[in-house]
């Protein structure tokens, strides 16, 4: 076969972006990961040879499509739903869906690449994808919600399935929306199948599911401490966000001895000294998924918290932090701010939560630094065992899944020592170790495959 030149850094990363003009996050995100494998495919001939990296860096398909549905005064309302089939070599495609004004294709395609990675790297036959529109939930009665939700799904069904692509949540989209979305996919094909994970447990949803991602970010951090013979007990933990992965997180934070100073949304963040404890945590729950409530409102529930408005929570002096809100929320300034104020450890809850200057500066400082691909692998890790459950018509008990998450936690930390270590040195990249384990076992799955 004829050999291209090998071609460098500086040449693939304007070929991507001029290939993806007006896309700044996926070229952030190829970026990032082609920062580590390029130096890893060096002296591999045939990743070169079968310009792996290239076609990585290419979705298999993007498919994008017209919502039309009807608000409650009757007025037709239009927004566009995309879904992003990144890549199915080692499995059917999979990963969430995002409802959020700020939805764009290269969000999702950003999105959809960094979950190739990720699905890689849980070691479950499991590829990449991520769908979404650009849609607000907020202010939406449950109503609007079900016709925007049931639209979008008599676009998207003809694209996914159980053994296609299986779409789960993300910002905006939770076992509500879920529950409309396989309601009708179920009504359109008359099928009941696992096309859909996150799903409740009358209608083949999994035992903590809901929980896993914040809870297997918080085992990452526990993994990445215990390894240089350190631990969460008695640490202040700076959280942003205050959904889903937010809220677990800071669940396990208490559980395993650890204090939680803050958390966030896209108003401002609330600082509590005394920290939210459990029952605080359970009220923001309460208030952010039943209420669909905003966090200002936690400093007239408790005394001795601060709300500030239009603010991130960076600044606040603490050791450990877990950005668990959306892309981009942490820059250079703030994670300068945070190794300055003592900050030991970072394990991201949210997808590519720091920007690329701010990975530089993780980096170099050679702090303990869990990039999102590694540490929020969790809850996909969980929709994969959704999966296995729903092929097999069975339910594993909360027991087995516990220690099947912990187990996954376990391994995904040890892929990224295996390959983010430096000989003569007990530091771990775990950026580079997540980009190139997760990479290998894709390339190499493609590479068993041919020219495809
Ligand atoms: P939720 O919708 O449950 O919560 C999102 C939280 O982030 C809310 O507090 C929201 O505030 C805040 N937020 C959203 N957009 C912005 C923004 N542009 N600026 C500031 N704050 C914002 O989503 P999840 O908790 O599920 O997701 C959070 C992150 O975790 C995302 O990056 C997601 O991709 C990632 N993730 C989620 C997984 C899951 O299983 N759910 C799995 C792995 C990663 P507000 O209420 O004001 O909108
Ligand atoms: O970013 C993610 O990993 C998710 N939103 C969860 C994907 C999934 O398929 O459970």
């Amino acid at each position: 076969m004829a050999v291209l030149d090998h071609i460098d850094f500086a040449r693939f990363i304007e070929g991507v972006k001029r290939r993806n003009p007006g896309q700044p996050e996926y070229v952030q995100a190829v970026q990032e990961v082609a920062e580590d494998i390029f130096d890893f495919i060096q002296d591999k001939e045939e990743y070169h040879e079968y310009q792996i990296l290239r076609r990585i860096a290419e979705p298999d398909r993007v498919v994008s499509f017209r919502v039309c549905w009807q608000d409650d005064k009757g007025n037709v309302r239009v927004q566009r739903g995309w879904r992003v089939q990144n890549s199915n070599a080692i499995g059917p495609y999979k990963g969430g869906i995002r409802f959020h004004p700020s939805v764009t294709e290269s969000v999702l395609k950003f999105l959809a690449f960094e979950q190739t990675f990720k699905n890689s790297l849980t070691g479950l036959p499991m590829g990449g994808g991520k769908g979404g529109a650009n849609f607000n939930p907020k202010g939406k009665s449950d109503h609007e919600v079900m016709r925007f939700c049931q639209s979008f799904m008599t676009e998207l069904y003809c694209h996914v399935g159980a053994d296609i692509d299986v779409p789960a949540g993300d910002i905006g989209v939770g076992a509500r929306e879920i529950g409309y979305m396989f309601g009708q996919y179920k009504r359109i094909t008359n099928k009941f199948t696992g096309v859909l994970t996150g799903k409740g447990l009358e209608y083949g949803g999994s035992l903590i599911r809901t929980e896993a991602t914040g809870y297997g970010a918080t085992y990452f951090l526990q993994n990445m401490l215990e390894r240089v013979g350190n631990s969460i007990d008695g640490k202040t933990c700076v959280i942003s966000g205050s959904g889903n992965v937010a809220t677990h997180a800071a669940e396990k934070i208490n559980h395993l001895g650890g204090k939680v100073l803050t958390l966030s949304d896209s108003a401002g963040f609330i600082h509590d000294p005394d920290g939210i404890d459990p029952e605080k945590v359970n009220w923001v729950k309460q208030h952010k998924t039943k209420r669909r409530g905003r966090i200002a409102d936690y400093v007239k529930q408790f005394k001795g918290a601060k709300f500030y408005e239009g603010k991130r929570p960076w600044g606040v002096k603490c050791d450990l932090a877990m950005p668990c809100a959306t892309e981009n929320e942490l820059n250079g300034e703030d994670t300068k701010t945070l190794i300055n104020n003592g900050c030991i450890a970072v394990a991201e809850g949210a997808n590519m939560p720091t920007d690329l200057e701010g990975v530089h500066v993780f980096k170099s400082a050679k702090i303990l630094f869990a990039p999102g691909k590694a540490a929020n692998g969790g809850g996909v890790a969980v929709s994969g065992l959704e999966m296995s459950q729903n092929s097999a018509r069975i339910s594993w008990n909360e027991e087995e899944l516990q220690k099947l998450l912990t187990d996954i936690m376990k391994g995904i930390h040890d892929s990224c020592v295996e390959y983010g270590g430096t000989r003569g040195s007990e530091h771990i990249d775990y950026v580079r170790g997540a980009n190139i384990a997760g990479f290998k076992k894709m390339a190499d799955a493609m590479l068993a495959y041919g020219v495809v």
